[in-house]
């Protein structure tokens, strides 16, 4: 996020102490005893192939387009979209590909509490088979300026939001990422960051038609690095309110504070409405360039989005809504 971290103690990773193989005997153990257990698994019943036992929602995919949501642009290439990231869980660098492997799908419990009927957890499997899954293909755009077209697969936000039954009051939803040092070398060792990575939107917002949550990509599962096995998409917002490895989900009545508010207040909102009228303090936001193309292209506002969400905003005054 060109954050410039002012501590002077920051040391590179390289220079970190192992602490899993320092501390960690009982890692191995685990590690064992998980060998042991799929040993077991194996010998009852044998996965139809390595894709299913790797992820079992393989078999979902493709899902049926849902041919409202298209783009006046060319989707941009998989190998792209899957290969220039940022989760800043897996480090800084964009080509995290590699450290995302560790991340573990399954189990996936997800925590759906705070002001709802009844709290409750729900895994990944049992919430897709709830879900009406579709593919929309939708624009996403950083905030450092570049963007991309991806046919992602999913289902509404708002599907989820009825599963939740929030209680009357509740006016917020906020969105955690997995906490898990063990995996994420960004939670071990970028120790000034406020992990777990949060986001959070509207209860209005997120009942909008546009507000997608995220489970495949390109008609297949959606890779980790992409934030799988479930992240958020906001195609009007700026990318890092699209939330990766999401494992809870609170209602409340008060507003979240996110990641990047907590991280660079002067340089980030909780709205991130993409506006290219509203420059970043360091950088103009009026044009982006859309990876894969060698073009810079002008920010359209709402990401080309006004038509279905700048209504959300009618209503919200003396706010900043644009950054
Ligand atoms: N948990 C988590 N979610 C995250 C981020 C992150 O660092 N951690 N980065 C955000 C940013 S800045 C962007 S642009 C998008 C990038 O998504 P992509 O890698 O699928 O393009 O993820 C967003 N979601
Ligand atoms: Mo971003």
């Amino acid at each position: 996020m060109l954050i410039k971290n002012p501590q002077g103690w920051e040391i590179p990773e390289s220079l970190v102490t192992p602490e899993d193989l320092v501390f960690n005997r009982r890692g191995i153990l685990r590690g064992a005893g998980a060998i042991a257990i799929a040993g077991l698994a194996g010998a009852a019943s044998l996965p139809a192939s390595a894709a299913e036992a790797a992820d079992p929602s393989a078999k979902l995919y493709p899902v049926k387009r849902n041919a409202s949501f298209t783009a006046d642009r060319p989707i941009s290439d998989e190998r792209i979209v899957t290969t220039y990231n940022n989760y800043y869980e897996f480090g800084e660098r964009k080509n995290i590909v590699a450290p995302a492997q560790k991340l573990n799908l399954r189990p996936w419990e997800i925590t759906i509490d705070g002001m709802v009927e009844k709290p409750f957890k729900i895994d990944m499997d049992g919430l897709l088979a709830r879900m009406p899954l579709e593919e929309r293909i939708y624009r996403h755009r950083c905030v450092e300026g570049w963007s991309f077209v991806a046919p992602w697969s999913g289902f509404p936000l708002k599907a989820l939001v009825d599963l939740a039954k929030p209680q009357a009051g509740a006016t917020y939803i906020t969105f955690k990422t997995f906490l898990d040092r063990t995996v994420s070398p960004g939670q071990r060792t970028q120790i000034f960051y406020p992990w777990a990575y949060t986001e959070g939107v509207t209860i209005a917002e997120a009942r909008n038609d546009v507000a997608f949550m995220v489970t495949g990509a390109y008609g297949k599962p959606l890779p980790k690095q992409n934030g799988a096995p479930l992240r958020l998409a906001l195609p009007w917002k700026y990318g890092f309110k699209s939330i990766k490895g999401i494992q809870r989900i609170t209602f409340s009545t008060t507003r979240p504070k996110t990641f990047w508010e907590v991280t660079g207040p002067s340089e980030y909102g909780f709205w991130a409405n993409v506006n290219p009228e509203v420059d970043h303090p360091r950088w103009s936001q009026a044009t982006e360039e859309v990876l894969g193309t060698g073009n810079r292209v002008p920010t359209k506002l709402y990401n080309g989005y006004a038509p279905q969400v700048a209504s959300l905003y009618a209503g919200i005054k003396g706010q900043q809504l644009f950054r």
